[in-house]
């Protein structure tokens, strides 16, 4: 038996959460176009097995995108990826462009250079970038002889996450199994139904307006087939609740609409969804806010 912590690193947006799903084959992470998308480790555990007997356990940690800060909450997440990284067996470091001396990337590849740990550089979103870019990037990479391996991969197309998926067991040493083989997350459905209403947001919302909520479970109950959910979903200002209920609450209603069949889909159950709007100014800035809000060490 093999198993490994698998570290997912790298810039807002590259990608990271969709391969993540792509490699599992099942919606862990939210996604979105806006950067600054996932802000906690997600985990998702991949077993492979061979008649039967699991062979393979990878337990993948998702990360935030790291960028510099601008508030608490952008300084919280950025430490997580950085800790994720001193405690992974192993990093996929993604990236989707050119490297630039002095950009996000360098950061990354200077806290790289500090870890012992295997390393794969993952070239993403092969779909898009052509492969002129593709071998530019390929080759800068390839020569700071940082990486154990370089592999392009479209994650939207699942291309490649088969080889990354290869690569990384290769890497794995003998280890334990830290997971029941068909568990694909240890984290609660409360916490994913958090995120769902939260990725709705974020493609709902323009601008500030996604990246200054918070989702809040305040009550989560099964019975009968029925789950029963109220959130409060909490934005930085007054103007910004308008805008998230929307003319004659037509926003909220679509926002609530897409989460709850997500939700429904996740859980097997019919779901009974509400959400409400709460103003809690400057959140972002609050340690005592982003802590209660969950964004905090296990
Ligand atoms: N064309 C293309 N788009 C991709 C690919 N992988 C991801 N995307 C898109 O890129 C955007 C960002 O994807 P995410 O998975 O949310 O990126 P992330 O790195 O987790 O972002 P943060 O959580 O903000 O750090 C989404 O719109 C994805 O659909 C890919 O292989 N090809
Ligand atoms: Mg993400």
């Amino acid at each position: 038996m093999k198993s490994a912590f698998v570290g997912i690193i790298g810039r807002p947006n590259v990608g990271k959460s969709t391969l993540l799903n792509a490699m599992l084959g099942e919606k862990i992470a939210i996604t979105s176009p806006k950067p600054q998308t996932t802000r906690n480790a997600v985990r998702g555990i991949y077993t492979r097995s061979e008649g039967g007997q699991p062979v393979c356990q990878l337990v993948f940690i998702d990360t935030p995108g790291i960028h510099k800060p601008k508030n608490k909450l952008g300084s919280y997440m950025t430490d997580t990826a950085v800790a994720t990284l001193k405690e992974a067996d192993a990093v996929l470091f993604l990236v989707d462009s050119p490297y630039e001396d002095n950009g996000g990337d360098a950061l990354i590849v200077d806290l790289l250079k500090k870890v012992e740990t295997p390393k794969i550089l993952v070239i993403n979103k092969t779909d898009k970038i052509g492969p002129d870019v593709f071998e530019k990037i390929y080759k800068t990479y390839d020569a700071m002889g940082l990486f154990d391996f370089i592999v392009g991969t479209s994650a939207v197309k699942s291309v490649n996450t088969d080889v990354v998926l290869a690569k990384l067991e290769e890497l794995a040493e003998e280890g334990p199994m830290f997971f029941p083989p068909d568990m694909v997350t240890d984290h609660p459905e409360r916490f994913l139904a958090s995120e769902i209403i939260r990725e709705k947001l974020l493609l709902y919302l323009e601008e500030e307006v996604p990246h200054g909520t918070a989702v809040e479970i305040e009550k989560y109950e099964e019975l009968d087939g029925l789950t029963r959910i109220y959130a409060a979903i909490y934005c930085e200002r007054k103007s910004h609740k308008g805008m998230i209920i929307g003319k004659e609450g037509r926003k909220i209603k679509g926002i609530g609409k897409a989460a709850r069949q997500e939700i429904e889909a996740l859980t097997g159950t019919r779901v009974y969804l509400e959400l409400f709007v709460k103003v809690k100014e400057g959140w972002r800035d609050s340690s005592v806010a982003i802590s209660n809000f969950g964004y905090k060490k296990d």
